[in-house]
């Protein structure tokens, strides 16, 4: 079979060979001038590292480990606390409150976002009050509107979450005999509506700030979802919710301490310009900048060292040139010998190197007189906007621009999800968890997620594990679905927050990409546009001040490795020029017809057009689509009480925020009915659907059906936008909206907040794998066609093997010569062949009884390998909805091995669509596969995915044929 797309199937792989991509063995490390790399110590507080010469290292007082209470005098509330925290935790630890996430809280608990919290510490010993010391507050972030006192003083007002505050306290200590930090924070949602009020303050015409439950977000600097979203709930928590510390910087005659408060860490190949694909024959450069306490002695210089991650041996070292010191920073860069290396990849695409890059300031006279230490990665990854070139013409590739990500100059297929807040409350995500939603991640075969611009920038712990699991981190700025105010303020703030974040990310290889926003261009300028058109230069001018003139420069200033965009969705630039001031002009709807350009955000929540592939977008990637669905009885058991269990409760509808209130309002109807209803017609439409007598069961049932369509909806664009990749538009990647859940409520997500699997995650995983079989049918005209798709960087070939049944099993063996036995087929690299067209009339059958069954094998090596290996996939059609099809009892079985620790699931009587495996509350367990179909006589087997000890209690089967029987 041809391929859609010519000529990509040969790749040439410059750094493909078992991935070593040219290393050339361990480089033994030779001192240069002076210096000796082997010795070096330092002392790590937490991602800031001080190293003392001479002096005392007693100087750094992690506030997390000091007492704290939690106060309200007017409510006379005063409650042991912690640091990091938020009111909120502090409040239900104490029992002053319940569980945030129960029932109706999200409504219950608006007084605490709207009454002032003061956290005061116990009194802090051991700080030295010597005038030869130098007294630094540190904190890595506090939300957002807080009054610093120290020692009864006032130190400073805060007024951005996202932002790293430092204060110079160093007299207040001299007469100060129990120093004591107070920490008093004002209500977010009320100094919001404060300054919305202010006069002169900005004004936008109506419906430009899409609003959820507090409005005014877009005039303060906090996370945007605490004020609610369409997934979450509005608990506008407000407390010191990163690590704080005082800092004490001792100096004598000769020397004075200083510390290192942050650092930007940036790999790049050398001449590499933001956006564009470098020469990956180019060596490396690495350039470190460190933000520095205390005062930088004259003369300073950098030293670099770089260790292997696992061994920790060292492979490189030498003195950094170019050093440039302004008040509180030091810069330096290394030309790096790219044979040296090897590189990092996604996951999917090769393995994950890593090394341990150590940079010491050292004084004049060689001392050592501070250290960092970043875990980094060599690779490049760029999103390339550029113009199609005659080279991509002649391979089919239609006009435009591109927009898809290469990595290490490689084109690749994303795949992956958009990550949103994991917890309402940062304090209490835990590693754990996170290592947990991850885990859940790569083994959803996902290589890339975006993580969505109105949350709160990731921390470090986050790309860590992203580092090591190889998920690209597509990052943005948090500013989402509303327009923002232009007054200098504002400016200057947001830019130090930029400045912060990203030179304190820059050094995770799994950073892919800088967004300035959620949505700016595709729905807030279109807003805009629809609402007030004579108003659309003035706030497109607005807009660049902020995502072009701000924005832009930060990320092009502070790191040469990452690309960056002004809003997620976008048609790119017309021009990207280094010499204008501001190097990049806007594209936005300036577009050639017969043209593609940019990326696609695509919502539509008429069920009829679910399968309807005319009604998707034609882009060049998709960064979200999607439909909501509710959670699994288990999940709903956590937050609400029984008699809340069913479908349309009027609790469920209070938690279902799509479609939002728009305000204060706590009885969003008819809003809530809406979201609500657009599940259960899409359920009605496609599914039959569940009329079982025990109330919890029906409740289970329904949850599962809307469930089963969404998974279904979501594999079908799916597969339409990965066939694009061997279509002209040369489609490079799919993101889907949502990974996670906040909390327990219908969303859009694939996995619920007990880290649960939705079917959604089960079917995103199977049509996220290298090679598929993916059925297209006009259910209009009756046109079949089947494709076979690749995102493998070499050519494979395999055969599919058609069968078809009736659904009660009965093989149908007179079609053969519309549906042939077998199909050979070759896929090219990045590609989609067609197996098998026909029309369904042309079968000649009763369509209500048939299931096309299709499975395919092939064979050819993973990305950065030598070897082949087999790769398997199936699928199933059935040319009507399963709502009219003739479905029959399958008779299904479970069994489990206590020998290999597995389950198998049977089909005895017929095909059985959706399988679903079960298990009860309490256990946070998943299938190496589930929701799947299966013909009968072919049992399954099943793994329980993770270390898990012991039998599992409680689990059991069903299908779709459940939703018609009764009990
Ligand atoms: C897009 C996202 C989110 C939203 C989702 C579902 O608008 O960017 O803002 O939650 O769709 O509506």
């Amino acid at each position: 079979m041809a391929n859609f797309l010519t000529a990509l199937g040969g790749m040439t792989f410059k750094y493909l060979a078992d991935g070593s991509a040219g290393i050339s063995g361990f480089m033994t490390c030779i001192p240069i001038l002076s210096y000796n790399c082997l010795t070096m110590t330092y002392k790590t507080v937490a991602t800031a590292v001080i190293v003392l010469s001479t002096l005392s290292t007693s100087s750094v007082l992690d506030l997390s480990r000091s007492g704290w209470t939690l106060q309200n005098l007017p409510l006379n509330i005063s409650v042991p606390a912690s640091l990091p925290s938020q009111a909120h935790l502090d409040l239900y630890a104490a029992q002053v409150i319940g569980d945030p996430y129960f029932g109706l809280n999200d409504f219950n608990l608006r007084w605490v976002a709207e009454s002032n919290w003061t956290y005061v510490s116990a009194t802090l010993e051991g700080l030295d009050a010597s005038d030869k010391t130098q007294t630094w507050l540190l904190f890595n972030g506090l939300d957002t509107f807080a009054s610093i006192e120290f020692c009864g003083r006032h130190v400073a007002a805060t007024n951005n979450q996202f932002r790293q505050y430092y204060f110079d306290v160093s007299d207040f200590l001299a007469d100060c005999p129990s120093p004591v930090l107070s920490l008093n924070f004002g209500s977010a949602p009320l100094i919001a509506d404060a300054i919305a009020a202010e006069p002169g303050q900005e004004t936008w015409p109506y419906s430009v700030e899409i609003a959820y439950e507090f409005v005014n977000r877009q005039f303060i600097r906090k996370e945007q979802s605490d004020f609610g979203w369409d997934w979450g709930p509005a608990f506008a928590p407000a407390g010191p919710w990163q690590p704080a510390y005082v800092i004490q910087l001792a100096s004598d005659d000769t020397s004075s301490e200083v510390f290192v408060r942050n650092a930007d860490l940036d790999i790049s190949r050398h001449g590499q310009l933001n956006n564009l694909p470098p020469d990956q024959g180019a060596p490396w450069l690495l350039n470190a900048s460190l933000d520095i306490l205390g005062s930088i002695p004259d003369g300073a210089g950098l030293q670099y060292v770089v260790a292997e991650s696992v061994t920790n041996r060292t492979v490189s070292c030498g003195s950094m040139t170019n050093i440039t010191t302004t008040a509180d920073a030091v810069t330096g860069t290394a030309i790096l010998d790219p044979s040296t290396y090897e590189l990092w990849w996604p996951r999917g695409l090769g393995p994950q190197n890593l090394y341990n890059v150590t940079i010491k300031l050292q004084d004049v006279e060689d001392r050592n007189i501070a250290s960092i230490n970043r875990r980094m990665g060599f690779r490049t990854i760029v999103l390339n906007m550029e113009p199609i070139n005659e080279g991509q013409l002649a391979q089919g590739i239609a006009p435009g621009n591109n927009w898809h990500f290469e990595i290490n100059g490689h084109e690749f297929y994303a795949k992956g999800s958009n990550f949103i807040p994991p917890d309402a409350f940062w304090p209490r995500v835990t590693e754990t968890k996170m290592r947990q939603l991850f885990d859940s991640v790569v083994a959803g075969n996902q290589n890339m997620l975006r993580v969505w611009a109105s949350g709160a920038y990731t921390p470090d712990f986050i790309y860590d594990i992203a580092d090591e699991e190889g998920v690209l981190m597509w990052s943005e700025f948090e500013f989402g679905d509303a327009l923002y105010p232009v007054d200098q303020d504002f400016f200057d703030n947001v830019q130090e927050e930029a400045i912060y974040n990203v030179r304190r990310v820059n050094h995770h290889p799994s950073l892919a990409l800088w967004a300035g926003g959620n949505e700016l261009e595709s729905l807030e300028l279109q807003l805009v546009n629809n609402t007030a058109p004579e108003e659309l230069d003035r706030y497109m001018a607005e807009y660049e001040r902020l995502f072009l003139d701000t924005l832009l420069p930060v990320v092009y200033a502070n790191s040469k490795s990452i690309s960056y965009i002004p809003s997620s969705t976008t048609n790119g630039y017309l021009e990207l020029n280094f010499s204008l001031p501001v190097p990049m002009i806007e594209r936005y709807n300036n577009k050639t017809p017969g043209s593609v350009y940019g990326d696609t955000d695509y919502y539509n929540y008429d069920s009829s057009l679910a399968f309807n592939y005319s009604s998707y977008p034609v882009g060049r990637f998709a960064n979200e689509f999607g439909y909501h669905s509710m959670p699994s009885l288990q999940t709903w058991q956590q937050a609400l009480s029984p008699q809340d269990l069913h479908f349309n409760s009027t609790t469920i509808q209070l938690r279902n925020h799509h479609y939002p209130p728009g305000g204060l309002n706590t009885s969003n109807f008819p809003n809530t009915t809406k979201g609500m209803g657009e599940m259960t017609v899409a359920a009605q439409r496609w599914y039959p659907v569940p009329n079982k007598t025990l109330p919890l069961a029906n409740f289970s049932a329904w949850c599962h059906t809307t469930q089963i369509f969404q998974a279904d909806f979501y594999r079908s664009q799916i597969a339409f936008y990965r066939r694009g990749s061997g279509f002209p538009n040369r489609q490079l990647g799919s993101l889907y909206w949502q990974l996670e859940d906040i909390w327990q409520a219908p969303t859009w997500a694939g996995i619920e907040s007990t880290g649960r699997w939705k079917v959604l995650h089960y079917a995103a995983k199977d049509i996220y794998e290298p090679v598929i079989i993916t059925p297209f049918h006009n259910s209009s005209t009756g046109d079949l066609e089947i494709y076979v798709t690749s995102d493998l960087w070499s050519p494979v070939a395999g055969v599919v093997a058609f069968e078809c049944y009736t659904w009660s099993g009965t093989p149908v063996r007179n079609l053969s010569s519309v549906v042939p036995a077998t199909v050979r087929f070759e896929v090219g690299a990045l590609n989609t062949t067609r197996v098998l067209a026909l029309n369904t009339a042309d079968l000649a059958f009763d369509l209500t009884d048939l299931v096309l069954y299709m499975n395919l094998s092939a064979t050819g090596p993973l990305p950065n390998t030598l070897t082949n290996r087999t790769f398997h996939h199936e699928n199933f059609f059935a040319a009507t909805p399963l709502s009219e099809a003739r479905l029959v009892d399958p008779g299904l079985r479970l069994s489990y091995s206590d020998t290999t620790g597995n389950f198998t699931v049977e089909a005895t009587r017929g095909v059985a669509a959706w399988v679903w495996i079960d298990y009860p509350e309490g256990e946070v367990l998943s299938f190496d596969s589930n929701g799947f179909w299966l013909l009968p006589g072919r049992g399954r087997e099943v793994r329980v995915r993770g270390e898990r000890d012991g039998r599992v209690e409680g689990v059991s089967v069903r299908s779709l044929w459940d939703n018609l029987v009764a009990e």
